[in-house]
């Protein structure tokens, strides 16, 4: 079983444009949707727990969304006792979070911790225990196989800080290791890892080397959290009964794009230091740049996080969350 499922990690073909293949993997992992019964029943949400879910499916209430997202959230936000457990440069950066959609800590992870992280990585490649995936840029889920990223996905400084963030408390979902910049184009964590109510979703991005114009930084622009989440059901996802559609990532891709026109964003780059560490809210919007310097490694560390007590799915492929780490 476990060596159909790593094919399946690297398989791009069609099987993975069938909803039903989802529907019986979901049947599969019946363990890890059993909690899915008592939160469809509180957010309203008329599916099986092992059906394909979507937007579409969520009721149309934006009742219940984070604290940082609400009116006066500042405010809020400033008034509760757990605000003056931070440090006054905390403080200023969690109102920036709240405002601008995002945070930057610098130098969070020492030259050491760095080191050891990245060797780890290497290690477990080399030692086949981890691989890249079928996008050929990313190792899924390190730390599964290596303490060092486990240790660094589950800080209990970053995990009081997420958790004060969405103000729910915060479960590990996916890390993703990157040895090259991913060269993706502008998107919002939220049409991949989903939630209802939305915006229960944070992640943190860490530089495990320095970042620069050649070596494909991380891109994204403030304040766009601020602008309607982008589902499914806002572009030509080309989704049927059975099938997903097949040009529904290119098509949305294009959509953030008219968003981002639109909208007039500004777009600032992350050169980042090694050891830096950004912070960016489920909805902001952001991306790998080219990589102008063939040839160039940009090593980082990408760890998503879901809240507790909310409907964790994916809108893109339509389907629940497994939640295991
Ligand atoms: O690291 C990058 O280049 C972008 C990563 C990213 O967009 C993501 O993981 O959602």
């Amino acid at each position: 079983m476990s060596r159909l499922r790593d094919i399946f990690k690297r398989y791009t073909g069609f099987l993975r444009d069938l909803k039903v293949v989802y529907v019986i993997n979901n049947y599969l992992n019946s363990d890890k949707l059993q909690h899915n019964k008592a939160l469809y029943k509180k957010y309203g949400v008329n599916k099986s727990i092992f059906s394909s879910i979507g937007r579409k499916d969520m009721p149309k209430s934006t009742d219940g969304i984070p604290w940082i997202d609400q009116p006066n959230a500042i405010q809020k936000v400033m008034k509760h006792p757990d605000f003056q457990t931070f440090s006054p440069d905390l403080q200023q950066k969690i109102i920036d979070f709240i405002e601008n959609g995002y945070l930057i800590l610098e130098g969070f992870l020492n030259e050491k911790i760095v080191q050891n992280l990245n060797n780890s990585i290497e290690d477990v490649l080399r030692n086949k225990e981890a691989d890249f995936n079928f996008t050929g840029k990313k190792v899924m889920d390190a730390h599964k196989v290596s303490k060092e990223a486990d240790d660094h996905f589950r800080n209990p400084e970053l995990l009081k800080l997420l958790s004060f963030l969405l103000g729910k408390k915060v479960l590990p979902f996916q890390s993703i290791n990157f040895r090259e910049g991913s060269e993706q184009r502008a998107h919002s964590d939220s049409i991949h890892m989903t939630t209802e109510p939305e915006g229960y979703l944070i992640a943190t991005w860490s530089a495990l080397e320095d970042c620069h114009e050649g070596n494909g930084s991380l891109f994204y622009y403030p304040k766009s959290h601020r602008l309607p989440f982008v589902s499914c059901e806002d572009y030509n996802a080309g989704h049927s009964v059975w099938l997903l559609g097949k040009e529904s990532y290119p098509n949305y891709e294009d959509k953030i794009d008219a968003v981002i026109k639109e909208n007039q964003l500004e777009k600032k780059y992350f050169h980042a230091k090694k050891g830096d560490l950004l912070i960016w809210h489920a909805n902001l919007l952001h991306g790998g740049s080219g990589i102008t310097q063939k040839g160039t490694t940009r090593k980082s560390m990408v760890c998503h996080y879901y809240a507790e007590d909310v409907v964790c799915y994916h809108e893109l492929t339509q389907r629940p969350a497994l939640i295991n780490n």
